[in-house]
């Protein structure tokens, strides 16, 4: 029988590719996840899209199969489960199956109907499942026997016999702190600082890695090195991480699951088993820097053979949380790799080396020289005006409890043979390296290099344009973006690598535009929820130990519980971080509504670091209250339920009446005292009465042209005015803005050499002087789409249909691409005198709707299907 239904199987198969060749679903991904190991989600998410380059191309119908059989997949057959025909033109599915075994690797297919219902099938991909709950662990959660003081890091080891032929062999870890995984003398896979930082004592991390061809016939050894990460915090500074109550000695938890080709499966598991010693990392902190002493080395310490009898045993220790899951994102890794631009020698113990370009992330130092040399290497943004590193504009947080603990500075000693080091625990924000040797060394630029770490998210936004300076501040933005990116989005990578909630929500349009993101910020939203207060409140650092359950953690900053989840619909057209994050927007909402009897809120912290003008903390709040409630009821319609919508619904409309009432002059169209930041933040956010949205744009302009289109903002009017003037007939003033390159602008910190965006508009102020932040990061957002229009629909999220409002102003050469799930969209002019050439591209199973600028072909409004266009169109003057 199954013969028979496999070959009826092919047939269909076959009969499929040959009928739809011009048309093929491709990019399969598994919870937004290329092939993911180890997942725990109970109802996966597939997705795909469609390699059809015809005009109007686009999908009638899907049909899902999952199987354990790849063969029987690919034949179009799923013993596991079958979507059946769905006539949809939906690309992103859930798994409706009989419920997912734990370590199993599931094969899926997808079929799609094209536009003339001719069938095709994709390739066959795979996911594979991990614990799939907490029962399935069969290992012990394990540490040495030191206290939280204790600063040499401990290595950990035991050996195991292979005897049979390994069919597949998977690793799972989980740690408290951070760990390095080591079979047989080699640090298994590429990933830097797993797991990530979350709240350790509500929910912990564990990943999964492919070690079969790790394991070898007969003796094999698996060693793990732990450090302290945020777990164990032992540098002081002003946020109080080494008080957070689940601080402990790093521990951790480990199964290694070995399937034999006869069928029998075995795991290698932490138990009382395991041997344990320090090493030569003798300090890590995440915030500071590691030590490192290369004369403490023990080579073979993860190596079958290896003599541990110095070794000494290890204890167990309780689970730190009773929820350990998959750790289901993309992971941090050295990315990219830079060469000093130059080397200096500042005398003859020192020297400076400069990367050009600022980041985040590490140095790696190979060198020989005499043993118990010891170097320390300063991590600087700046130079001091006599050449050396200069740390005060990042070091004033740090509170150093040991004389010994310095801040953004490796200390190295080396062995006498060829020393290799590069810190494993720690990052830094740095573009400039200062080498201090106790006794004089020869260094040269080969014995330093530097490599940008961030959370490896897939690049899928472009700007290409023919001036210079757009080109550099959309290259700085996402500089700053990645710098900032480290399984959670940080404010800074040097003076904090705080979670600050602020920061995240002001870069996410920025962010989605450009970087394949949603991995990262499902895992932050689901640190939201593991610290949101009983009563709603969110702390506006997250995670946090403790700190930042204060005053100003309002509105303007902790709104990310909504904003987040809206706009990975939004980019995505996926629900579930909406759905996830559904009674946490509700439960905050709903107690901004209880302490705000009037419906205005003064709640948060306002237009941080502004240039010059103090905007109202009460408008700005009460936006943003808007913003939430407006969320929360389509939310609610999108999810059928009917008396939230109503509810909610109507509470925006209170509170937009509300501060309408309050703060909008409707005969001068002049929000509170007209500053930048007012006029722009309710004219972005949707608060100003229709009527009244040319009134208020045009006041804006006009402050702005006198101000001689220089900006007047902080962080929330940098938010918004820029779209405040393109979305209402200013485009040429907000791309003046946006180009702007003399103080305060964008432009002035590129023209002044920054190759990260600033943290201050003012170069010369004293304090919030970081040189890679992403609070101001809105700009390299704007660019796909104030100039090139390119927007997600609410109504056909996902860029399933897209809103293309075009603005031929600036650059006569301008590019904008970005790959939304459903494939490339592009948007790109040419401008000659009055004519444009107007270039655009839209995915399969796409359609666009393009709005004209008023001053272009008369404002026409053009339906545009899948395909590429190319239209010539007239500006009037
Ligand atoms: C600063 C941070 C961050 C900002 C908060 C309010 O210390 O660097 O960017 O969100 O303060």
């Amino acid at each position: 029988m199954k013969k028979i239904l496999l070959s009826l199987c092919f047939a269909a198969a076959a009969l499929g590719a040959q009928a739809a060749a011009p048309c093929t679903p491709v990019g399969l991904r598994c919870e937004h996840l290329e092939t993911p190991l180890g997942i725990d989600a109970p109802a996966p998410r597939l997705g795909w899209r469609l390699d059809d380059s015809r005009s109007g191309a686009l999908q009638r119908a899907y049909r899902v199969v999952v199987g354990r059989d790849s063969a029987a997949v690919a034949a179009g057959c799923g013993d596991v489960w079958d979507s059946g025909r769905t006539d949809s033109d939906g690309m992103l599915v859930r798994y409706a199956g009989p419920k997912l075994d734990p370590f199993t690797r599931y094969y899926w297919a997808v079929t799609v109907w094209d536009k003339d219902y001719a069938r095709s099938s994709s390739g066959v991909a795979a996911f594979e499942t991990g614990m799939m709950g907490a029962g399935n662990w069969q290992g012990c959660w394990i540490s040495d026997h030191h206290d939280i003081n204790h600063k040499p890091a401990p290595y950990f080891r035991k050996e195991f016999s292979v005897g049979k032929r390994v069919k597949s062999a998977r690793a799972y870890v989980a740690a408290a702190g951070l760990y390095e995984l080591h079979i047989n003398g080699r640090k298994v896979g590429d990933h830097r600082l797993d797991p990530m930082y979350t709240r350790f004592d509500r929910r912990n991390l564990y990943v999964t890695y492919d070690v079969t061809r790790q394991l070898q016939d007969g003796a094999n050894a698996v060693g793990i090195l732990l450090g302290n990460g945020w777990y164990n915090h032992q540098s002081g500074a002003v946020w109080n991480f080494e008080r957070a109550p689940w601080r402990n000695r790093p521990a951790f938890c480990f199964d290694l699951r070995i399937e034999y080709a006869d069928g029998t499966h075995e795991v290698v598991k932490s138990d009382l088993d395991w041997r344990t010693s320090g090493g030569p990392l003798v300090f890590n902190s995440i915030y500071t820097s590691e030590h490192y002493d290369a004369r403490l080395e023990q080579p073979g310490w993860s190596s079958p053979g290896f003599d541990d009898s110095a070794w000494g045993g290890v204890m167990y220790r309780g689970a730190p949380s009773q929820r350990v899951t998959a750790q289901q994102t993309v992971p941090i890794r050295n990315v990219t790799e830079y060469r000093p631009r130059s080397v200096r020698k500042l005398d003859e113990r020192s020297y400076l080396y400069d990367f050009g370009q600022n980041m985040a992330g590490v140095t790696k130092l190979r060198l020989r020289g005499e043993a118990g040399t010891q170097l320390r290497l300063i991590h600087a943004e700046r130079l001091r005006e006599d050449g050396h590193a200069d740390l005060s504009n990042i070091d004033v947080y740090f509170r150093p409890t040991d004389k010994d603990d310095l801040f953004q500075t490796d200390v190295v000693t080396l062995s006498g043979r060829d020393d290799e080091f590069m810190p494993r625990f720690n990052y830094k924000g740095f573009r400039y390296v200062e080498v201090v040797a106790d006794r004089p060394v020869e260094l040269s630029a080969e014995n330093l290099t530097a490599y940008a770490m961030h959370s490896d998210v897939t690049p899928v936004g472009h700007i290409e344009t023919s001036n210079d300076l757009v080109d550099k501040l959309w290259d700085a933005t996402n500089k700053a973006y990645l710098s900032n990116l480290m399984g959670y989005p940080t404010d800074c990578p040097q003076r904090e690598k705080n979670g600050w909630t602020g920061d995240g929500h002001l870069a996410i349009e920025t962010a989605l535009y450009n970087y394949d993101g949603i991995t990262v910020y499902e895992k932050w939203l689901a640190d939201h929820r593991d610290e949101q207060q009983p009563n709603g409140v969110l702390p506006d650092i997250i995670p946090t130990g403790g700190w930042g359950y204060g005053t100003a953690n309002g509105l303007d900053w902790t709104s990310t519980i909504a904003i987040i989840p809206w706009n990975l619909y939004l980019f995505y057209g996926d629900t579930k971080p909406l759905e996830d994050c559904y009674e946490n927007i509700k439960r905050y909402v709903d107690y901004v509504d209880r302490r705000s009897p009037g419906h205005l809120s003064s709640w948060g912290r306002g237009d941080w670091v502004p240039v010059r003008s103090q905007s109202s903390l009460e408008l700005t709040s009460s936006v943003y209250f808007y913003v939430d409630a407006t969320i929360l009821a389509r939310a609610a319609a999108l999810f059928g339920r009917e008396a939230d919508r109503k509810h909610y619904e109507a509470l925006a409309g209170e509170i937009r009446g509300a501060i309408n009432d309050k703060y909008l002059d409707r005969a001068t169209g002049i929000y509170a005292s007209g500053t930048q930041t007012e006029l722009s933040v309710p004219l972005m956010w949707g608060v100003v009465p229709e009527e009244m949205v040319a009134k208020v744009a045009g006041n804006l302009a006009r402050k702005v042209a006198e101000a001689g289109f220089h900006l007047d903002v902080g962080v929330l009017g940098a938010k918004a005015i820029l779209n405040a003037l393109s979305e209402n007939g200013h485009a040429e003033t907000a791309y003046k803005v946006a180009v702007q390159d003399t103080y305060p602008s964008w432009g002035w910190w590129i023209v002044n050499g920054a190759t990260t965006l600033l943290e201050n508009w003012n170069l010369e102020a004293t304090r919030d002087i970081s040189d890679n932040h992403m609070m101001f990061g809105e700009i390299g957002g704007w660019f796909f789409k104030g100039l090139g229009g390119i927007k997600p629909d609410p109504e056909a999220p996902g860029f399933k249909h897209i809103l293309l409002r075009p603005n031929f102003v600036g650059p006569e050469e301008f590019e904008a691409s970005h790959d939304a799930p459903c494939g490339r969209i592009v948007s790109a002019w040419t401008r000659r005198g009055n004519t444009v050439t107007y270039r655009v591209r839209i995915p399969a199973n796409s359609t666009a709707t393009l709005y004209l600028p008023a001053n272009v072909d008369g404002g026409k409004v053009h339906q545009l299907g899948a395909g590429s266009h190319t239209l010539t169109l007239r500006v009037a003057k």
